[in-house]
């Protein structure tokens, strides 16, 4: 089967780097977006977020024509869906997005046409797309999950994306995918298309098992984070350095504990491990606590810093970093926001916030008196403690002069102290 258009709905921190990778290899892309400053910004080349080269793809891949970017999906021969899939205040899948996604690609699906989603989606999502697409188009056939050999007019599959923030174009090539049809042929189809640009191994399966490998992969990461900061909960206190004991930990040849920090930002990880537990809320002890364990470390983060001396007698604290992680511009779920939001409950003193990747505070912190945007120069002079929250590389260039005097708590262990 050839793929000479595809549509990729959502140009987010997936779905545009999708979209730019795929019409790089001449394919004829059409990225759709509801946001109409998203496609005004990518129609001009320049991509809305930051992620390594990601200008560059663009730029070239709109130059050439092969990709341009519209707010209504056209007639294509495969639907990529990379839509966000939040959660609710109760931690249940909010797929509103997703069904918002694939009822508009619904009228101008055709026989012969792929759909997949790549959003991280909680089980039985990819079924429930089929199940829209088919009231919405009774004129067509869609693949039966339950008798996945039967004839349908439509492939549907679920090809999660697993590209870190910071190395997307390069892992969008060379990580193994996972792919999952509702029906026996949709994975071997889903599998050509993404054969155009992955170099990583394919593995094909059904949809639900890719939605539930999906799953896994995130709560992993957070379950052995949540041990990392539950040791830092119980080495500061007893006066142990906590990276000492990872690392020396380490050395043991089975044992890998991961970095602890001031807890666990992003769309992905700090959302996904819910996904899992809202399939089977008894039976996720172990999903649930982790998941608490890093959710209760800003505030843990806070108490440190409130403790602080110099804190103690009225300096102002300047907070290095609100983005999750280092150097992107990503501040969803972000626990360094947490910390300061958790700071303003202890403390009084003013609080100086650097983040060389946004403009302005994002909506919890903007417009307060006591809540300041400065560069890190400014900050470093005014400020009697630092908490170092992101580990931007910037902020591992300050020197021990700029922290001298100052009362310090690094989350990320960057400096030397
Ligand atoms: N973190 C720690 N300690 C560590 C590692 C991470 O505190 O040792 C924190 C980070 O600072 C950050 C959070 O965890 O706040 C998550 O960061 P991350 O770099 O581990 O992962 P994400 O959320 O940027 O990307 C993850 C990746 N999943 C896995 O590594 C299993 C990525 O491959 C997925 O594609 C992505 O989620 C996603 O979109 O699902």
């Amino acid at each position: 089967m050839a793929f000479e258009h595809i549509c990729v709905i959502g140009l987010g921190y997936v779905g545009l780097p999708t979209a730019a990778v795929l019409a790089s290899r001449g394919i004829r892309v059409t990225g759709v977006d509801v946001n109409p400053k998203t496609v005004d910004s990518i129609n001009a080349g320049k991509p809305h977020i930051i992620e390594p080269d990601l200008d560059m793809v663009v730029h070239g891949a709109v130059s050439k024509g092969s990709l341009t970017a519209r707010a209504e999906p056209v007639a294509a021969d495969a639907f990529i869906i990379a839509v966000p899939t939040p959660f609710t205040q109760d931690r249940q899948p909010d797929l509103s997005f997703l069904e918002a996604a694939t009822k508009s690609i619904a009228p101008v699906l055709k026989q012969g046409d792929l759909v997949v989603v790549e959003s991280t989606v909680p089980v039985g999502a990819t079924r429930q797309v089929g199940e829209w697409l088919a009231q919405a188009r009774g004129d067509l056939v869609f693949p039966d999950p339950d008798a996945p050999d039967t004839a349908h007019d439509v492939c549907i599959a679920h090809s999660p994306e697993r590209v870190l923030p910071g190395r997307v174009l390069l892992e969008l090539v060379r990580n193994d995918r996972v792919i999952g049809g509702l029906g026996h042929d949709c994975a071997t189809c889903t599998k050509t298309l993404y054969g155009t640009v992955v170099e990583g191994n394919m593995h094909l399966t059904t949809a639900a098992t890719a939605e539930l490998v999906k799953l896994s992969e995130n709560a992993f990461r957070d379950v052995n984070i949540a041990f990392a900061n539950e040791l830092a909960n119980v080495a500061g206190p007893l006066g142990i350095e906590v990276r000492d004991v990872v690392r020396l930990a380490n050395y043991h040849p089975r044992v890998n504990i991961l970095n602890p920090g001031p807890g666990v930002g992003g769309h992905c990880i700090a959302v996904d491990p819910w996904f899992i537990a809202a399939s089977a809320p008894d039976r996720t002890p172990l999903i649930q606590t982790a998941r608490r364990v890093n959710d209760a470390r800003p505030g843990v983060i806070a108490d440190q810093v409130a403790a602080l001396p110099a804190v103690q007698n009225g300096a102002a604290v300047a907070c290095l970093g609100l983005s999750y992680k280092a150097d992107i511009d990503d501040l969803r779920e972000s626990p360094s926001i947490h910390v300061v939001e958790e700071l303003r409950k202890r403390i009084g003193n003013p609080l100086i916030v650097v983040e060389p990747h946004v403009e302005n505070l994002p909506g919890s912190l903007s417009g307060l008196a006591d809540v300041r945007l400065m560069t890190l120069e400014d900050a470093l002079k005014s400020a009697g403690a630092v908490v170092l929250l992101t580990d931007h590389k910037a902020f591992s260039n300050v020197t021990a002069e700029q922290r001298a005097g100052k009362d310090i708590v690094d989350t990320r262990g960057v400096w030397k102290l």
